[in-house]
């Protein structure tokens, strides 16, 4: 083939990428022009970071009008206190929210856990509580009639982020939001509507005062500051199977199989129990010593653990291990994450658990990882997943985790900070 044209095919190829949307890996980013994230204050994706700070100063004057938008379109204030709102929030993202690399399953957030997850919205700004003021926060628009298009909660998260000096030396705490949820119908897709959420929602935030933020996506932007892998355990093996979640390894048969993933019918660790109110003090003391081992990490209240930890059926489970004086010393916590099973005639969900914080001082991780799992497949779990963040790694092999197949790439905005790896990172996503 004669140079030229192969230049040709390479250009061709280099457009296509372009309009095909973000990369979902680093080959593809280098080559990807970001047309909206160029704009942004985050790092460049081949910038070598070596300081730590604030990209560009808290602004001092913020824009009091909201974003415009095309004709047809508002911007809307959700009150999810009422069940009709939560419904159509609920259904937007059942219907539009990530998917699967193969375009399989599809997350299916319940409404009762799209509560939970947005909660902090609510206390963080405004104190709110019942009263549901912040949802402000909440940035949707919606097309004349009530059809719901795109959505984009904000949370807040006060983090714990390296401050100047090195990535382990002293720490210092950053108010920061956590965003969740962006979301664009599939029928307004490629038509630059992202962009106008994100500047809204910053524009939104930063009237709040807050100028940082930390988020997740499967896509590579400008620019990771770590790099996270999902693993997954398989505890239902024949359905995970029938629905292509899993495949059977070589030489396996399916008998052999659900041997292989087989686990005991009781938990191992004497004391374990479900957490209860009158152990959030306990459970926050162990969560805030704990976490401080690690370059990036949430710093929570006791409000905050009450209300990330405490057991809430279908939502989230969290059981203490206490010692023999009545102390809770160690816990275990996963939240509940079905997916919509895309073509499949009889199986419609997949009911996954996702590992959230377990933090351990006298039981070992692998003990208490084990009694997840067990728990998990007790409440009827077909899948307990896991990322390879915090020490993780030490267990997921050991207990017949297998890899999955996308990245999971963490940001900060408006944060400069040198990458770290997996191991040194916490922030379990819901
Ligand atoms: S991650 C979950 C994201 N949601 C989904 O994957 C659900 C299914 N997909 C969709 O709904 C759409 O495809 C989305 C993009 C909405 C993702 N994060 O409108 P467009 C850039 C950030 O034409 P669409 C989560 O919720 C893309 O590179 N940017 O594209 C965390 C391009 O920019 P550039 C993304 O496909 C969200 C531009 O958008 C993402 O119709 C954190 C194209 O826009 C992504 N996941 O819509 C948000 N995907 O030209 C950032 C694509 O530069 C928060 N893009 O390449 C930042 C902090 C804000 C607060 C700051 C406060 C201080």
């Amino acid at each position: 083939i004669p140079m030229q044209k192969l230049q040709d095919i390479q250009r061709a190829m280099e457009l296509l990428s372009a309009c095909q949307g973000p990369a979902r890996n680093i080959d593809e980013a280098a080559k990807h022009r970001y047309q909206f994230w160029d704009t942004q204050p985050v790092p460049k994706l081949n910038e070598v970071i070596t300081s730590h700070g604030a990209i560009e100063a808290d602004k001092e004057s913020v824009r009091q009008e909201p974003y415009s938008l095309p004709q047809g379109f508002t911007w809307d204030t959700l009150d999810l206190g009422n069940a009709e709102v939560l419904r159509e929030l609920y259904t937007l993202l059942n219907e539009n929210y990530v998917e699967d690399n193969d375009n399989m399953f599809r997350f299916d957030y319940s409404p009762e856990f799209l509560l939970w997850s947005v909660w902090p919205v609510l206390c963080a700004w405004w104190g709110g509580g019942s009263s549901w003021a912040g949802l402000s926060l909440s940035v949707h628009v919606f097309l004349d009639t009530n059809w719901y298009l795109f959505s984009l909660p904000a949370l807040t998260a006060g983090l714990c982020v390296p401050q100047a000096g090195s990535l382990s030396g002293t720490v210092g705490v950053k108010k920061m939001v956590e965003i969740n949820f962006l979301c664009v119908h599939k029928k307004l897709r490629s038509k630059r509507v992202a962009p106008v959420l994100i500047r809204e929602i910053t524009r939104r935030v930063n009237l709040e005062g807050i100028f940082q933020a930390v988020y997740t996506a499967g896509v590579v932007l400008p620019k990771p500051v770590a790099t996270c892998r999902y693993w997954h355990r398989s505890l239902n093996p024949r359905k995970l199977v029938e629905v292509k979640f899993s495949h059977l390894s070589r030489n396996m048969t399916l008998q052999r199989t659900m041997k292989l993933y087989r686990l005991p019918d009781v938990t191992k660790t004497a004391g374990l129990r479900p957490m209860e109110p009158r152990d959030i003090k306990a459970v926050q003391e162990l969560t805030n010593s704990y976490l401080k081992q690690f370059h990036l990490a949430p710093v929570m209240d006791e409000e905050e653990v009450a209300h990330w930890f405490l057991p809430q059926e279908h939502i989230i489970d969290t059981f203490v291990v206490e010692n023999a004086s009545g102390k809770p010393t160690d816990f275990l916590s996963f939240y509940t994450l079905p997916s919509t099973v895309m073509h499949h005639p009889a199986h419609k969900s997949l009911k996954a658990a996702y590992s959230f914080y377990n933090i351990h001082t006298e039981t070992p991780l692998l003990d208490l990882m084990t009694d997840a799992l067990i728990l998990a497949k007790l409440k009827g779990f077909d899948v307990f997943n896991a990322l390879d963040l915090m020490e993780n790694k030490t267990f997921l092999e050991k207990l017949k985790f297998g890899i999955g197949d996308g990245n999971l790439q963490y940001y900060l905005y408006n944060w400069r900070c040198p990458g770290t790896e997996s191991e040194k990172f916490v922030i379990p996503r819901t």
